[in-house]
């Protein structure tokens, strides 16, 4: 395997997939705002013996994301694989009452982060004559739910995209995934809640995914022979069926 690039690594789906890809030798390319987590995590997974390149990133910011790519060391390239994971929900609640600060930041991250990291890397992909566009999506993005409006939005947008990118790059050899976990407990309810507590509620009463159960996908998606494209993988909780159907909330009720 040659390099793989991970935007968002400082925590869960990020962080988990670089060590699954760490142990099975990858070179690392890896982004978000903390540094310093980037930093501890390359420390650790230094110890699996490649090579990690990391940088502090903010993929709201085009120039910066370019500016990333570019600065690629020559040694890291090839780039096998491109992980679009940074991504984040902010609030939960009805449409009129949303803060327009966190549509902004969800729109941004993302979608437009996706479509600047994606942009830049194309070219290197195509010019390698091969590479793999894997881009973390949710059930979010397959079926909506109350209060989660932009969010979900922001992953419908990226279900549509990654079904028009498998299209446009048609005849690369480029292959595109998506891979749409339900409930996997990170850092995503407490950055969405700004509220530990809160953030805990959501996880106790049923076994939600890791971070690892979703790296194991994402693994399993890139290691399929070249011919082989999986287009999508979905993946919930035994104890989840959909964004409102789980074993804790919804077994009593059933008709
Ligand atoms: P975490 O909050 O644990 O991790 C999110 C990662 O995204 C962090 O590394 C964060 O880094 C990074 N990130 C957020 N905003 C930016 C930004 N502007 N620029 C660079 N990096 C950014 O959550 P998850 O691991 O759960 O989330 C990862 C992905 O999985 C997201 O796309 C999320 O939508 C998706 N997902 C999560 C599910 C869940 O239940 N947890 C279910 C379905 C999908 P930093 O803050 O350091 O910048
Ligand atoms: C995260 C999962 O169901 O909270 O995308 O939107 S959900």
């Amino acid at each position: 395997m040659g390099s793989v690039i991970i935007t968002g690594a400082s925590s869960g789906i990020g962080m988990a997939c670089a060590e699954r890809f760490a142990r099975d030798h990858c070179n690392l390319i890896l982004n978000a705002r903390r540094e310093d987590r980037l930093e501890r995590l390359a420390e650790r997974l230094k110890l699996y013996g490649v090579a990690i390149y990391y940088k502090k990133v903010d993929m709201r910011d085009s120039d910066g994301v370019t500016a990333f790519i570019r600065s690629l060391p020559q040694d890291l390239m090839p780039i096998d694989i491109l992980i679009n994971n940074a991504g984040l929900s902010r609030g939960l609640g009805p449409l009129d009452a949303g803060v327009l600060e966190d549509w902004n930041e969800m729109i941004d991250t993302n979608i437009k982060g996706v479509l600047y990291i994606t942009r830049a890397v194309i070219p290197l992909m195509k010019a390698q004559g091969y590479g793999h566009i894997i881009t973390i999506g949710s059930i979010a993005g397959h079926e909506p739910y109350p209060g989660g409006n932009v969010y979900c939005a922001t992953k419908a947008a990226i279900k549509s995209l990654n079904k028009s990118l498998r299209m446009d790059l048609v005849g690369t050899n480029i292959r595109v995934t998506s891979v749409d976990p339900g409930m996997v407990e990170t850092e995503f309810s407490e950055v969405r809640f700004r509220d530990a507590q809160r953030a805990q509620k959501v996880y106790q009463g049923l076994k939600p995914l890791t971070a690892g159960d979703v790296a194991d996908a994402v693994h399993f998606c890139a290691t399929r022979p070249r011919h082989v494209n999986i287009e999508n993988l979905v993946i919930t909780p035994t104890q989840q069926v959909n964004a409102m159907i789980n074993d804790r909330d919804y077994a009593g009720k059933k008709p």
